[in-house]
């Protein structure tokens, strides 16, 4: 018999500055309708999906800053998206800002949940490459997730959906292969992935006619190279000014395109995926267990000292 997951990837259009979470949810709310109504088990929200990108200003108020983070999960304003996941019988990924009490002192994450069709929370992940920096720096485009957030401390975790394996990353995450190798390694057979990436950078103007390509290039590499199907939601449009990429998309284990969003508003696309494509793919040359060579790797895994040419 053949395994599947139908996923449907929901992109999100700008959210404002002063969007409440009343407002936001119910938009999230009906994108999951859109979802469960397409067929889809399993719906991935963008990275950071309940508030507006705040990285991109260097905020002094603490109180509004306060305003963005989530302190518990779900809370009374989130709770309508757990209740229609449990109603409609359809999970859901979702990007937001966490704040917490951990070994004794306040701690913020950039993290994404996995809740099932219950509306339980499965597990959670944290973002481990955290890009930008915590000033503004000359010359650069503004982009203060340094500032914010600290680097996740739950590894790469993979968690288990209706009998699939899956693993999340979080917008920069994707462009690093050592995150789909180690979700890889761990059993993933998905993974979701959300993400805010601003159109522009200032900084590398030769490079602006490839933002689309760069984002697709490393999602695609890691679903070819792991022989794993990617689902990846962008929030996207111009956001308080801040033209954000969309491109939302699913791809097979194939590296192939399935599905892409033709918008940047709120929009679902759907997708079954065939989890049987990840062992035929595999089979093109990805026997893991047989070829790879992890003896020949330490440098990899190696602090930048050691490896001395960083
Ligand atoms: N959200 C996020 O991680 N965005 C980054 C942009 C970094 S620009 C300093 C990305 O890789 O898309």
């Amino acid at each position: 018999m053949t395994r599947s997951l139908p996923v449907a990837v929901c992109q999100c259009g700008p959210i404002r500055r002063d969007e409440t979470r009343a407002e936001v949810v119910a938009r999230l709310v009906a994108m999951l309708e859109r979802a469960a109504a397409g067929g889809a088990r399993l719906a991935l929200f963008p990275e950071m999906a309940l508030t507006t990108f705040f990285p991109r200003w260097d905020l002094e108020d603490d109180a509004e800053i306060a305003g963005y983070y989530e302190t518990e999960m779900p809370s009374a304003e989130t709770r309508p998206l757990f209740d229609a996941a449990r109603r409609l019988k359809i999970g859901f990924a979702l990007g937001y800002c966490e704040a917490v009490i951990e070994e004794g002192r306040a701690r913020r994450f950039n993290s994404m949940v996995l809740v099932g069709d219950d509306g339980a929370v499965i597990g959670l992940y944290r973002k481990m490459h955290v890009p930008g920096s915590e000033t503004p720096e000359p010359g650069v485009t503004v982009h203060l997730e340094r500032k914010y957030f600290e680097p996740g401390n739950l590894g790469f975790p993979v968690f288990e959906f209706q009998g699939v394996r899956i693993g999340m990353l979080i917008c920069n995450d994707r462009r690093w292969p050592e995150a789909y190798r180690m979700l890889r390694l761990a059993g993933a057979e998905m993974v979701l992935i959300g993400y805010n990436t601003p159109l522009l950078l200032t900084e590398t103007p030769r490079l602006a006619h490839l933002r689309m390509f760069h984002n697709h290039l490393p999602m695609q590499a890691g679903a070819y190279q792991n022989t794993m199907w990617v689902a990846a939601a962008a929030k996207a449009g111009l956001e308080e000014g801040q033209a954000l990429i969309g491109g939302s998309c699913i791809i097979a284990p194939s590296g192939e395109i399935v599905a892409q969003v033709a918008s940047l508003e709120d929009e679902v696309i759907v997708h079954h995926a065939d989890l049987d494509m990840n062992a035929e793919c595999a089979r093109a040359g990805f026997d893991l267990a047989r070829y790879r060579r992890p003896s020949e790797y330490a440098l990899i895994a190696a602090e930048p000292a050691a490896a001395g040419r960083e």
